[in-house]
């Protein structure tokens, strides 16, 4: 059997590599334009095309994985749907799918999600996973300014044996896509600073429009993006249906670069 060389390098030059990146990383986006918590379609979506114009995104993502609820579809069966005009959205990551009715589409969710996470890669995103947003930072006349984080581990942990205070990242602009915790917006509600009303019942019909008319600034620099549109505003959850979830990813984008221009 043919040998093969690897490169002389040892366990130290490993351990350096990464630590050294790490570093590098996550001090350059300590101060980053646009910080978007929650690595979901709508989040993913959003960090995609705004990188692609240049703007500097990092994404805050509490699991390993990211993809959030794209990756398995509906009712663990790796199936997802999409309803009109959101296909557009697949052909443009060049995402496969069949129409299984008029006006209704379907992918396979490992396939779907890992083009989108590729096309925010590519596009420049940076991503901090593993990591808990646990709250907010607030500048004058209460303007969102950017997050508290720790890592997911040390929050997972009993309380008594992770007394670990948490760092923070600045940014410009910071987007809640958490999906239906809206867990950003939650920050400010406890603080009397924004009122939540709650997701409604499910009726697919009426959600996805609404969700992606509401998506914008719902406080001074902060963003709300996906199913957090819906638990905010009290308007009804959609179920595993995807288009709005990327057309509100891509509207969140349009309103950060609108902001990020003033
Ligand atoms: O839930 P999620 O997929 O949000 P989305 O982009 O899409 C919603 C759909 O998946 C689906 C639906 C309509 O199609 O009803 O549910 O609005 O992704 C939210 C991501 O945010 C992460 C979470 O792990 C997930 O990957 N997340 C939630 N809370 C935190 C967080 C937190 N405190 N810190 C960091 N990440």
């Amino acid at each position: 059997m043919k040998k093969v060389e690897f490169s002389n390098v040892g366990e130290k030059e490993v351990t350096r590599a990464i630590v050294g990146e790490f570093a590098k990383q996550f001090s350059d986006y300590v101060e980053s334009d646009c910080l978007i918590v929650g690595a979901g379609p709508s989040g993913l979506m959003a960090g995609r095309d705004l990188a692609a114009k240049g703007v500097k995104v990092l994404i805050v993502e509490r699991n390993n994985y990211l993809g959030g609820g794209f990756w398995i579809g509906g009712y663990l069966m790796n199936k997802l749907t999409v309803r009109a005009p959101g296909e557009k959205v697949l052909d443009e990551l060049g995402i496969p799918y069949m129409e299984a009715t008029k006006g209704l589409f379907v992918a396979d969710g490992p396939h779907a999600c890992s083009k989108l996470i590729a096309a925010a890669c590519d596009a420049g995103v940076k991503f901090a996973n593993m990591t808990v947003f646990e709250d907010i930072v607030l500048r004058e006349k209460n303007r969102v300014a950017g997050a508290v984080i720790n890592w997911t581990p040390v929050q997972a942990l009993p309380r008594q044996i992770t007394c670990v205070d948490p760092v923070a990242m600045e940014a410009k602009i910071v987007v809640d896509a958490t999906g239906h915790d809206a867990t950003v917006c939650k920050a400010l509600a406890e603080r009397g600073l924004l009122k939540m009303k709650g997701f409604g019942a499910m009726w697919v019909e009426q959600s996805e429009g609404l969700v992606v008319e509401h998506t914008g600034e719902v406080h001074p620099g902060l963003i709300v993006s996906g199913m957090a549109v819906a638990t905010v505003y009290g308007l009804p959850r959609m179920g595993p249906t995807f288009g709005s979830m990327l057309l509100s990813g891509k509207r969140v984008a349009e309103v950060v670069l609108e902001k990020l221009a003033l």
